[in-house]
C-alpha cells in the first residue's frame, strides 16, 4: 500500500480500508469481479480476439493487489504465438485532458513473469521485459496520439511509475497498451493509476482530508451500515453508480446517511459501486470505489 497526498490509507480493527480520492477516472485501481478476458468495468478494448484480464487468480499471476482487491493485466503475446496481438483498454475521462496543460501520471506497474498459455502444443511464457504506453484517443480506438511510454519495467514486485505529460492535443478517452516489442512475449500487470493537473498558479487550494469508507456491510449491527466520509464540508455532492453507469443514488447535501440502498429503499445486491463527489469550492473531482457486502 502507498501513501498519496489524495490517499489516506488506514487500516481499521476491523481490517477494512478508508481513503479519499481525486482523479480523472472513475476506476482507476481496476476493481472488477475477477475476470480471465474481460476488461474491468469503466474500461474497454478496442481488440475483439484478446481481452485484457482481471487479477489476480489467473495463469499463475497472484501478486496482491496495489490498491484494493484487482487489478489490470495486459499481454503481448509476441513472436512465438500464430498472432501475435498486444493488449489494450481505455476509459472515458471524467475530465478532458487539455491541450499544452501538464499533468502529473502516477501508475503502479510489475511485470510478474508468471503468465504462461498452451498454444497447440506449444506452451509460450510471457516472461520478456515490458514496457507500458499510455495514448490519449481522440475519437475512436484507431486515432490515438502516444502521451508516454515508460521505462523497461523488470520489477516483479509493484514499483510506482511516475511522470508528466503535456498532451499536444484535447482528448476524452486514454488508452493503456501493452505493445513495446512484438517480437517479444511479455505480460504487465497495472493497478492505481492517478492524473494529477499540475499548475503553474502558487495559490493551491486548502486540501482536505477525506476519509472514505469502502466497504458497506449494510446489516444494522452499527458497523459500516451507512457510506460515511469524515470530515465532508456541508453541500457536498453525492452521486453512487453501478457497473451499467445507471445512478442509483444522489444528494445535493450528503449527510452521511446512504445505507447501500437504491431509490426505493431496498438494499442492493452485492458488489462494486462507484462514487462521485463534489466538494463546495474545490476544483477536483474526488471518485472511487465501494462494495457492498451483505452478511
Ligand atoms: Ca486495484
Amino acid at each position: 500500500m502507498k501513501n498519496r497526498i489524495f490517499s489516506l490509507i488506514i487500516l481499521t480493527q476491523f481490517g477494512i480500508q478508508v481513503y479519499a480520492q481525486s482523479n480523472f477516472l472513475l476506476n482507476f485501481s481496476f476493481e472488477d469481479e475477477l475476470h480471465f478476458g474481460i476488461s474491468p468495468v469503466e474500461w474497454t478494448t478496442c481488440e475483439k480476439k484478446s481481452t485484457p484480464d482481471v487479477q489476480p487468480g489467473h495463469v499463475g499471476v497472484t501478486l496482491a493487489a496495489s490498491h484494493g482487491d484487482t487489478y489490470l493485466g495486459l499481454v503481448m503475446r509476441g513472436s512465438k504465438h500464430p498472432k501475435p496481438k498486444s493488449e489494450s483498454v481505455q476509459a472515458e475521462l471524467l475530465k478532458m485532458l487539455e491541450k499544452d496543460k501538464t499533468y502529473k501520471f502516477e501508475i503502479d506497474l510489475a511485470a510478474p513473469g508468471a503468465y504462461e498459455e498452451r498454444c497447440g502444443r506449444k506452451i509460450i511464457e510471457y516472461k520478456d521485459i515490458p514496457k507500458l504506453k499510455i495514448l490519449g484517443v481522440r475519437n475512436d480506438c484507431s486515432q490515438t496520439d502516444l502521451l508516454y511510454e515508460t521505462q523497461l519495467v523488470e520489477n516483479k514486485d509493484w514499483l510506482t511509475y511516475s511522470f508528466e505529460v503535456t498532451p499536444q492535443s484535447d482528448y476524452n478517452y486514454i488508452k493503456l497498451e501493452n505493445s513495446f516489442d512484438d517480437k517479444k512475449a511479455s505480460y504487465i500487470i497495472c493497478d492505481n493509476f492517478h492524473i494529477t493537473e499540475l499548475t503553474s498558479n502558487e495559490k493551491k487550494t486548502q486540501e482536505i482530508d477525506l476519509f472514505i469508507t469502502n466497504v458497506l456491510t449494510p446489516n444494522n449491527d452499527g458497523k459500516n451500515d451507512f457510506f460515511v466520509i469524515e470530515n465532508l464540508p456541508k453541500y457536498s455532492e453525492l452521486a453512487i453508480f453501478n457497473k451499467n453507469h445507471h445512478l442509483i443514488y444522489e444528494n445535493n447535501n450528503y449527510k452521511n446517511n446512504w445505507g447501500g440502498t437504491d431509490k426505493n429503499g431496498k438494499i442492493l445486491t452485492s458488489g462494486t459501486y462507484f462514487y462521485k463527489l463534489n466538494i463546495p469550492n474545490s476544483d477536483k473531482n474526488y471518485s472511487g470505489f465501494v462494495v457492498i457486502k451483505k452478511k
